[in-house]
């Protein structure tokens, strides 16, 4: 990385850093199209698109949220990981239609795989349909999957610094979890200061702390879920009645 002493932007006032330009945005035009399909595609289905880093607690949580509402929603899951299908299998223990997308190395999901798999998985009474994105706070930003709400797990063992290292992410997000506080008493980790960061990221960013160990927030997540699922449908209804 060289910086190029004709555009400014390169050398900035930064003091030991450098501000690179971001060249690929204009691929993401193409995946901002399918993402559209998918949308037209799935418009009685509430598509929620969750994204962390690996380990923050993604599959524990859906695994959670499956049992938790499994009798008032019908929910279905695209998971994505760059080899293994443990995590449609961990899925698919506590009785949610699980498909695994195997990303073969690649850091994060695009949306014409999310396309590719809706061919193989039976969406038939849908009202939710999770995607679990790759593990990974800075590719998966990006690429928009035709999703309604985007949510973003952070666990208090990351540390409380990501939303200003990692913008976009938080930036694209409606939902903000604060992952594992079970786990606040023994990491040094504020909630007051990772929310003040990230709202100063975005200030329309909802947060919630969550433990799916000790059940914290789960109930305000779940109620949350619900919320959307009916906003989602009373949209399509609208749309079906014109
Ligand atoms: N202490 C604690 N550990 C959790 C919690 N949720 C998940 N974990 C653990 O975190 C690890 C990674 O969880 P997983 O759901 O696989 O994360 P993913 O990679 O984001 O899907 C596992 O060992 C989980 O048991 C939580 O709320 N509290
Ligand atoms: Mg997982």
């Amino acid at each position: 990385m060289s910086v190029n002493p004709a555009n400014p932007k390169s050398a900035g006032n930064r003091v030991g850093s450098v501000q690179c330009d971001n060249t690929t945005l204009h691929l993401l035009k193409a995946n901002d199209y399918v993402a559209q399909a998918i949308r037209t595609r799935l418009k009685d289905v509430c598509v929620i698109n969750v994204c962390s880093s690996p380990g923050s607690g993604k599959t524990t949580l859906m695994q959670e949220t499956g049992k938790r509402l499994a009798k008032d929603l019908n929910i279905s899951i695209l998971v994505g990981d760059p080899e293994t299908e443990r995590d449609a299998v961990r899925m698919r223990e506590v009785g949610i239609n699980a498909l695994q997308i195997v990303t073969g190395g690649m850091c994060h999901i695009e949306a014409q795989m999310i396309l590719q798999a809706l061919d193989h998985i039976d969406l038939t009474g849908t009202d939710l349909l999770f995607i679990e994105n790759v593990g990974n706070l800075l590719c998966p930003s990006a690429f928009d999957l035709g999703e309604d709400y985007r949510v973003t797990l952070l666990a208090t063992t990351e540390g409380d610094d990501k939303p200003k290292k990692y913008p976009r992410m938080f930036l694209t997000s409606e939902l903000m979890l604060v992952s594992k506080a079970d786990l606040l008493p023994y990491v040094p980790f504020s909630v007051d200061a990772v929310s003040k960061d990230a709202w100063e990221v975005n200030p329309n960013l909802e947060v919630m702390t969550i433990s799916t160990l000790n059940g914290e927030g789960l109930d305000a997540w779940c109620d949350w879920l619900k919320a959307k699922v009916q906003a989602k449908k009373e949209a399509a209804n609208q749309t079906t009645e014109k």
